[in-house]
């Protein structure tokens, strides 16, 4: 049940929606939805945020959190899950992938389960809460269902993703859309994909075994951070997300000519690094020069042999390009290849694309974003639609199943920074939307 406050502070809100004649975009007609109707469940938000307070010591270096995929510190924080699993009475297997699941039967054992999760890697010096507010989330919502002795008529899985931070994989292999060549790509670690899945117990060779078909799960939802700053902007408590970007990683190494810094005249170098500032420089203009929420980062920039005195021979620099629409994608990559034709001429050097990470744009289910919405309303708390920029393990799950995503605000809008931060009561507020979305969409799906 509601406390007291929330109660009152329910009724007036939804006393107040219904006066109005429309409700941020969406016409209210007659009341509630029917899961506003019933009591909305609470979870223990204490436990929860303790949780993720002792968390934050695992894999804290000086320069931020370096839970990197199969690397010690990752190892550290599967292992720190695994034991919320177990004191949460969820028996947690691993699949051959190396994801974490536990599964809660359901009154109805034909009907597919509903999965809820994120995942707990971190990019290099990182944050605390990208990935592990909606693992841990995921894990309270299952332990509060036992607690509160409500069964479901789905079954409800709870997942940890695997190296969500190096392209999404572990939700990929369980949508069967990691390719061989995949299983060769070096994580942050300096593992490959292929060995991190023997370090963290997954079995390379039995991939298949962990792969889900279209329609072998009823539903997805996933709790996340914004990793923006539009909820904390427009004072909203809960993002109900309508669709996640798509995204394409390349790495482009521009080969040169690597000569004395002294003795060669400027009209003479084919200078890789010149070549590579151009390129960069022409990349953000491209992708400003257009109207549309598209964005293009050049994040990693290797320099060979990276020494003072020698004209750079060749530099390996990474894009990561997203739109929510795939053309976008498509027509930006042809772009950048022309980019790095036209330069190269201009420089007497070679660009050479290898696209590293394809995540393609996902639309959310739109009964599921209902009721993430409804639940919000609910619980009294603000609740805008919005994009993701942000890529997330939901969009490789939507290829298979219908999925949402809840969002709770980032402050200052910051992510993939030591300086992330979300607040206790938001993530609570985060936690309890899951709750009762999960319990209204254990209803509307079949
Ligand atoms: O890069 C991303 O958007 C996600 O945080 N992996
Ligand atoms: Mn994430
Ligand atoms: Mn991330």
């Amino acid at each position: 049940m509601l406390p007291a406050m929330h109660r009152r502070q329910f009724v007036q809100h939804a006393a107040a929606l219904a006066a109005l004649p429309a409700f941020g975009g969406l016409a209210m007609t007659g009341p509630w939805p029917e899961t506003a109707t019933q009591a909305a469940r609470v979870v223990n938000g204490e436990r929860l945020n303790g949780w993720l307070a002792q968390f934050d010591a695992i894999g804290r270096t000086a320069s931020g959190i370096n839970r990197v995929a199969y690397s010690a510190a990752d190892l550290a924080g599967r292992a720190f899950t695994k034991e919320l699993f177990a004191q949460s009475g969820l028996t947690m297997r691993l699949d051959t992938a190396g994801n974490m699941l536990a599964r809660l039967p359901g009154t109805d054992s034909a009907l597919k389960p509903i999965l809820i999760g994120s995942h707990v890697d971190s990019v290099t010096d990182g944050g605390n809460y990208d990935g592990p507010v909606g693992s841990f989330g995921a894990i309270e919502v299952a332990r509060s269902l036992l607690e509160q002795k409500v069964r479901l008529r789905h079954p409800l899985e709870v997942v940890v993703w695997q190296n969500e931070e190096g392209g999404t994989i572990g939700s990929k292999i369980a949508v069967g859309l990691l390719t061989p060549a995949d299983l060769d790509k070096v994580a942050r670690s300096g593992k490959t994909v292929r060995e991190g899945i023997g370090i963290i117990g997954g079995d390379v060779s039995r991939l298949a075994e962990s792969v889900r078909k279209k329609d072998d799960l009823a539903g997805y939802l996933e709790l996340h951070i914004e990793q923006g700053g539009q909820l904390e902007k427009n004072h909203r408590q809960i993002g109900v997300v309508d669709g996640i970007v798509g995204l394409r990683w390349f790495e482009i190494t521009i080969t040169g000519f690597a000569n004395h810094a002294g003795a060669t005249p400027m009209d003479q170098r084919q200078d890789a690094m010149l070549a590579a500032a151009t390129f960069t420089v022409a990349v953000n203009e491209a992708i400003r020069g257009e109207a549309g929420r598209q964005v293009a980062t050049v994040g990693r920039l290797n320099v060979l042999p990276n020494t003072t005195n020698v004209i750079p021979g060749q530099v390996t620099l990474t894009v990561d390009l997203r739109d929510l629409s795939q053309a976008t994608i498509d027509r930006f990559t042809a772009r950048f290849e022309q980019l790095g034709r036209d330069i190269g001429k201009a420089t007497s050097t070679t660009f050479a694309f290898t696209q590293m990470v394809n995540s393609t744009p996902a639309l959310s289910d739109t009964r599921l974003t209902q009721v993430v919405e409804s639940s919000a309303g609910a619980l009294g708390l603000t609740h805008q639609r919005m994009p993701s920029g942000a890529g997330h393990d939901a969009q490789e799950v939507a290829h298979i199943a219908p999925m949402a995503m809840i969002f709770v605000p980032s402050v200052g809008g910051i992510s993939h920074s030591p300086r992330e931060f979300s607040r206790a009561a938001d993530i609570t507020n985060g936690a309890n939307v899951l709750l009762n979305a999960v319990i209204a969409a254990d209803k509307v799906l079949p």
